[in-house]
């Protein structure tokens, strides 16, 4: 039988696919057969054979001797812990815990900022499932484990051919007695643009429902006034509301006083008072030096008296001492990864921290070798990953000129290089720093850093200089982003936008500064069920395809396309997910629980007349050929 490729249909690739791609590109569906999900899975498995993953090739391999990566032994059954907290005694009551207890609480960030940060968010769900029920047995102690949002929502429909849903549905699951941790970027869920208020409420309640426990809410400019809705969302749910501060420049530095301690303050009672029952201290970009940070914590502590929950990058290798500065301050939890995928632009290294503490007043009381034997399972999993590493090999104290994100810089670089400009990368810094200073000095986190970014590469593509950018006399065509921040769409920074940059942007047309969810409408959510179920031919929507659909809309419509030619893909390990299989390998997938097949490869054959190969299965010990275009 032939087969249609998704992955490489040239429009796909082309990234010019609208909403329209698959009424418009029938011959996706040409084939009504209705396949069972083993034949999709041997389809796809046929494919990445012989023509391997768009995503990893011209990539690095991972090692031939890779370990398959087994987890740790469950010890016992869960202990009760932070979840069974927040279920009996509610969100209030896990604050006021917090506040009560001695120890540093640690939440761990490996199943999200840590590969988003260190493997450009690639890491597949199954990884994380096998690994999870060590952490609720053997580490019961955490705070909470961050696990869901930021950028891991749309690369899992995007780019990992998966549902995040079901993700969270399954890690909730194998973790009942941790709370569950996602980023939230207010107003822009977990998207790069505002959405009308009643998406952004519905998504909260959505995400409350299938699994998360504590949402870390923050503004990519500090806008308290557009944090609001989503937080609310959070309050009404039940659930824990982290109201944050994005942390940028230096409260010791004279002369940075835009973004001085009062500035820092204010933000934190004016989240207090919007109801946060934690103070989130996001760092992003791992600027806050550790003398700052015993300052700031000491101050934030005293003056508005929440327990505050700080979140750092190790880009500049010291991000440990600030940890470290912040515990002795007082601070009430840190965000750490585990060792493995810890460092550089992730967090500081959770084992670490754990021993530095241990005998002190604030000792963790994790027990470091269930730590140790976690770690050693993800250094096992990165293995795998190896097409997604950055190539990074040391921190740098450049991320005190470039201020970028941890979670941007190796996207970015990426970026940099696919436009040829990745060996004037120090130039693209350089330039991310002027774009920053031309834009008034702004908080940089998604979406606002993407911003900065998209602007900052262009100038160095065009060699435009500062000056030419700012001077009303030469002509520069903006960005998109650039256009539609300076409207007012993203909120206002602090101060306002620098009238002179956005008369030029905007030519003449007047920005907003208003909250832009305020003149959005609200979504017809019912109508929009209807119409995307008849784009879907008849399938039912449920409420989670709904919210993934009104994030993303195409990358939600392409994500169904390929599901339905490729089955369930989440079931495959990650090394035939990404590369195929060798002649002689036998694989196993749980498609559902309880049931698995047993795929065995026995021979790729040549190409025929027509450019087609038979790829020899076994299925379960029966043989299966499968048919597959040779593109290479
Ligand atoms: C499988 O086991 O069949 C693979 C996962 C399929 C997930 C589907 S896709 C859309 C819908 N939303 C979910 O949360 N799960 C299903
Ligand atoms: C995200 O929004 O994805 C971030 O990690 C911001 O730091
Ligand atoms: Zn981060």
């Amino acid at each position: 039988e032939f087969v249609i490729n998704l992955l490489k249909h040239p429009t796909f690739l082309n990234d010019t696919y609208t909403t329209k791609f698959i009424d418009t590109t029938p011959d996706l569906f040409a084939f009504r057969k209705r396949r069972d999900r083993a034949t999709k899975l041997l389809i796809y498995l046929a494919d990445i054979t012989v023509n391997g993953h768009p995503e990893t090739v011209g990539r690095p391999m991972p090692p031939a001797e890779a370990r398959n990566p087994v987890a740790p032994r469950p010890k016992a059954d869960p202990a009760p812990g932070t979840k069974q907290l927040l279920e009996e005694k509610g969100a209030k009551a896990v604050a006021d815990w917090m506040l009560a207890q001695k120890r540093l609480l640690i939440t761990d960030t490996s199943m999200r900022d840590g590969h988003q940060s260190l493997l450009a968010t690639r890491m597949r769900s199954i990884d994380m499932i096998r690994v999870a029920p060590s952490y609720a047995a053997n580490l019961p102690g955490l705070f909470s484990v961050e696990c869901w949002g930021g950028a891991t929502f749309d690369v899992a429909y995007r780019f990992l051919q998966e549902c995040p849903w079901q993700r969270l549905r399954d890690i909730r699951k194998a973790i009942p007695n941790l709370m569950t941790q996602m980023l939230l970027r207010g107003s822009n869920g977990v998207g790069y643009t505002n959405y009308p208020d009643n998406v952004v409420q519905g998504f909260v309640r959505q995400a409350a429902a299938t699994g998360i426990d504590l949402f870390r809410v923050f503004d990519s400019l500090n806008w308290v006034e557009n944090m609001r809705v989503a937080m609310d969302a959070v309050i009404e749910s039940g659930k824990i509301c982290e109201g944050t501060i994005c942390y940028t420049g230096d409260i010791l530095d004279p002369e940075r006083s835009k973004y001085d301690l009062k500035y820092y303050l204010n933000m934190a009672r004016e989240l207090r008072d919007a109801g946060a029952h934690v103070l989130g201290l996001k760092d992003m970009a791992g600027l806050l030096k550790p003398a700052s940070a015993g300052v700031l914590v000491k101050a934030l502590k005293e003056e508005v008296g929440l327990p505050v929950h700080f979140h750092t990058h190790d880009t500049g290798g010291i991000a440990g001492a600030s940890i470290l500065a912040a515990a002795a301050a007082g601070v009430d939890a840190v965000d750490c990864a585990m060792d493995a995928l810890s460092g550089n632009t992730s967090q500081p290294t959770l084992g670490s921290i754990v021993e530095a503490l241990r005998h002190s007043d604030r000792d963790t009381g994790l027990d470091i070798a269930a730590i140790r034997a976690i770690s050693n399972y993800w250094e096992a999993v990165r293995e795998h990953y190896a097409a997604f590493e950055s190539g990074l090999q040391a921190p740098a104290s450049e991320v005190y000129l470039h201020e970028m994100p941890g979670g941007q810089f190796t996207n970015l670089k990426a970026q940099a290089r696919s436009l040829g400009l990745e060996e004037r990368w120090h130039e693209v810094a350089q330039a991310y720093a002027d774009v920053n200073r031309m834009f008034g000095d702004i908080v940089k986190v998604t979406p606002s850093s993407k911003v900065v970014g998209d602007m900052a590469l262009m100038m160095v593509a065009q060699g435009l200089t500062p000056a030419q950018v700012i001077d009303p006399d030469t002509d520069v065509s903006f960005p998109d982003s650039v256009v539609d921040m300076m409207r007012g769409n993203l909120g206002q920074p602090p101060g306002g936008w620098p009238e002179g940059l956005q008369k030029k942007v905007l030519k003449g047309e007047e920005p907003m500064t208003t909250r832009p969810g305020a003149s959005m409408p609200p979504v017809d959510l019912e109508a929009t069920r209807a119409d995307l179920s008849e784009q879907l031919e008849g399938k039912a929507v449920d409420d989670e395809d709904l919210n993934g659909y009104l994030m993303y809309p195409k990358v939600f419509l392409d994500y169904m396309g390929r599901h339905r030619q490729y089955g369930p893909v989440r079931t495959l390990p990650t090394r035939s997910f990404f590369y195929g299989m060798e002649p002689g390998e036998e694989i196993e997938a749980e498609i559902d629980p309880g049931k698995t097949l047993e795929i065995r490869l026995q021979t790729v054959g040549e190409t025929d007349d027509q450019g087609d190969v038979k790829v020899f299965f076994e299925l379960n010990g029966q043989p299966r050929v499968i048919r597959v275009p040779n593109r290479l």
